[in-house]
């Protein structure tokens, strides 16, 4: 095991749809995602995750709900990406562009997943399903997996 960095990924439910940003800027660019980003130094990963939705959607949450940890890793990158994925159904507010994301309601059934990361159509469906997960991924560059484990949980 080496280092990894913490990220947050907080996926935001109003069934019968789901919530999705296309990032505009940097890592993950031209992708539609749910909305998260790295935790800082001092800060709880909810708090983390609460602060990412804000900034990239406008959104305010009332309570997130922890549903999955995916680990990362990049083949050329010395540092996995530690992912504690949240949703939430109950939120504040309406969804605004910002210079980070660009939110657009998806019927769940209507899931774009050819423009988002290939990892999502594994794990993505488990929490629709309302099931909890823990995953990895090895990446050998942003459109190939090259090995993958995903199993359900009770406990994160
Ligand atoms: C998904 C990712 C990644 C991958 C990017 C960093 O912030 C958290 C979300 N995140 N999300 N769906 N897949 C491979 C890491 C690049």
């Amino acid at each position: 095991m080496g280092t990894s960095s913490l990220y947050t990924l907080v996926m935001v439910l109003q069934p019968p749809r789901i919530l999705l940003g296309m990032k505009k800027r940097g890592f993950g660019a031209g992708r539609w995602n749910g909305f998260g980003g790295k935790v800082q130094e001092g800060e709880t990963i909810e708090a983390g995750a609460r602060r990412e939705l804000q900034e990239e959607s406008g959104l305010t949450v009332d309570s997130l709900h922890r549903v999955g940890r995916i680990t990362f890793e990049f083949v050329a990158m010395p540092e996995q990406m530690e992912v504690h994925v949240f949703s939430t159904d109950s939120f504040q507010g309406t969804p605004v562009e910002t210079e980070e994301m660009r939110p657009q309601w998806f019927q769940q059934d209507q899931i774009p997943f050819e423009d988002m990361w290939p990892d999502d159509k594994y794990w993505l469906p488990l929490l629709l399903q309302g099931r909890k997960f823990q995953g990895h991924f090895k990446f050998q560059d942003q459109h190939t997996i090259v090995e993958h484990t995903l199993h359900e949980v009770d406990t994160l």
